[in-house]
């Protein structure tokens, strides 16, 4: 499904531009969801009837707004928190079309999502599996870093995007899925890779459980809160870059 969605994207191209005090949001269009509609994560659905400039400038000026659907039946913008990955939940609704936020440095064409409050750009792998030297090895690969959760806000703009992303997939329970972060306990101190110490971490009761388990994970089955794990098991991946 997400390499389908991907290559949908690619074929879109930008149709709403900002300019002047704004911020350069720009949006695409993804055409796989013309005539659909999403009605979760919102933030807000506008006053009144809106042109499609006016909701995309609404849309631009609020930095929480990753995306909207505008209705041009009936000129209805509604602003949502995050990019929507698949249309498995969306609903049929004529006139109804999709548009995700972005940057220049953040392109959704290749698969990233934009975080305007952090200035953060985010690509997920959900289809490699690999152990946490690897996952490193890969995002630098890419020129970007393995995940990094330094605060509440940007944990909870990723759990609320992966809830969403899973939520029309049966997952076995044998194969919740799970994101390394880039932290490690390698020296007996949980640091980043930059050696700071983690300050901010989200690990329900039970955890960390520690036993050779110098590695951490977003797990599934926690709804993606953190879990101590070993560095040798084999995750999928959340590469990212900060804004340039
Ligand atoms: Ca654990």
């Amino acid at each position: 499904m997400l390499s389908l969605f991907l290559i949908v994207a690619v074929a879109a191209s930008p149709l709403v531009s900002s300019s002047g005090n704004y911020r350069q949001g720009r949006a695409l269009r993804l055409h796989v969801y013309d005539d659909k509609n999403i009605n979760t994560n919102n933030l807000d659905i506008a006053d009144g009837p809106k042109t499609l400039t006016a909701c995309h400038l609404h849309c631009v000026e609020n930095e929480k707004c990753v995306s909207y659907f505008y209705l041009s039946h009936n000129l209805t913008c509604r602003l949502h928190s995050i990019a929507f990955q698949n249309t498995s939940h969306a609903v049929d609704l004529a006139g109804s079309a999709y548009y995700q936020i972005y940057e220049d440095w953040c392109l959704p064409s290749d698969g990233h999502i934009l975080y305007r409050p952090q200035r953060v750009c985010y690509k997920f792998y959900t289809n490699l599996k690999y152990n946490y030297n690897d996952a490193m090895a890969f995002c630098q690969g890419k020129s970007e870093e393995l995940l990094t959760v330094r605060n509440a806000d940007k944990h909870g703009q990723i759990i609320e995007f992966l809830k969403d992303f899973y939520k029309g997939y049966h997952v076995p329970f044998s194969e919740f899925s799970k994101f390394f972060i880039s932290a490690n306990n390698n020296t007996g101190e949980l640091l980043w890779p930059d050696n700071t110490p983690v300050v901010y971490t989200d690990f329900p009761p039970g955890e960390p459980s520690h036993e050779n388990e110098n590695c951490v994970t977003l797990l599934h089955l926690f709804w993606f809160r953190w879990n101590d794990a070993p560095c040798d098991s084999l995750s999928d991946i959340i590469c990212e870059h900060y804004e340039p």
